[in-house]
């Protein structure tokens, strides 16, 4: 079996480089995949399914022609679009998973995150987290106008772009005792997750024995993908034009 994966793609009208590099994405390598993950920030900011604009179904028709075609397709929350919902999976033909969420890849079980919960030295962004996931906000966001969601929306960014500019670099990439602890519960040797734009495979021992940690890049100047088959992991990235 051929599985792709992908993440933090941040889909939005202002990038339509990035935006034309995932639909031809999507009608070649995509298609030769049996299975997409797409592990979370896939658009910029998901503000609801309600949302509607040439982006968002351009990006559907996209999803349910390779989903028509054969590809089974998978989507994740990241921090930028967890309301993303029911709806849009349901026109795009993809299913929703859960995060954490453990598949088996030809034999072996590995772990899929998005990764933002991996990154627990950023005490404010916890915190951020915890108020706006728990179930009772989310009940309330998504029942607020989009013009409201918009204004909120637009005041997290931004405040989310200060304080991200004087944060320590080591304090928003993941930490590894979270890391290896994650692992441990889940029983794995490879975990898979994007967030932190840090693309990379790193090659650890846990518990004496060969472990990975493959980290996803964003597309930005590049874009990047992992393709996984029976002959291994492979992380690549192509310049974007
Ligand atoms: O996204 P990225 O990688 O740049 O930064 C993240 C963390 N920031 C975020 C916030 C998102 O960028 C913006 C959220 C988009 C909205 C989603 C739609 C739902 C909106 C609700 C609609 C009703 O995730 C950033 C991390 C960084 O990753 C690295 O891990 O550091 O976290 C922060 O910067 C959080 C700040 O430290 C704390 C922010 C306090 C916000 C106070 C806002 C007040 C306004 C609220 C009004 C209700």
């Amino acid at each position: 079996m051929r599985y792709l994966f992908i993440s933090d793609l941040h889909l939005q009208p202002e990038r339509s480089d990035i935006t034309r590099a995932f639909l031809h994405c999507m009608d070649t390598r995509a298609r030769l995949a049996d299975e997409l993950y797409i592990l979370g920030d896939f658009f910029e900011v998901w503000l609801g399914d309600d949302e509607q604009n040439s982006l968002a179904t351009e990006v559907i028709n996209a999803l349910a022609r390779l989903s028509a075609a054969g590809t089974r397709i998978y989507v994740m929350h990241g921090n930028r679009d967890f309301l993303l919902g029911k709806r849009f999976c349901r026109a795009a033909g993809c299913t929703l998973l859960p995060d954490p969420h453990v598949v088996q890849l030809n034999g072996e079980q590995v772990l899929l995150m998005h990764g933002d919960s991996l990154c627990t030295d950023d005490l404010a962004y916890m915190k951020m987290r915890r108020l706006l996931r728990n179930p009772l906000s989310l009940f309330i966001l998504n029942n607020l106008s989009l013009a409201q969601r918009r204004k909120i929306g637009r005041k997290l960014r931004n405040e989310s772009r200060e304080q991200t500019r004087q944060k320590p670099s080591d304090i928003t990439d993941v930490n590894l005792g979270q890391v290896a602890e994650t692992m441990r519960k889940h029983r794995v040797r490879t975990l898979i997750h994007g967030h932190t734009h840090r693309p990379v495979v790193h090659q650890m021992i846990m518990e004496g024995e060969p472990a990975q940690r493959i980290v996803l890049g964003d597309w930005d100047t590049s874009g990047w993908y992992l393709e996984v088959d029976e002959n291994g992991y492979r992380l690549e990235s192509f310049p974007l034009s």
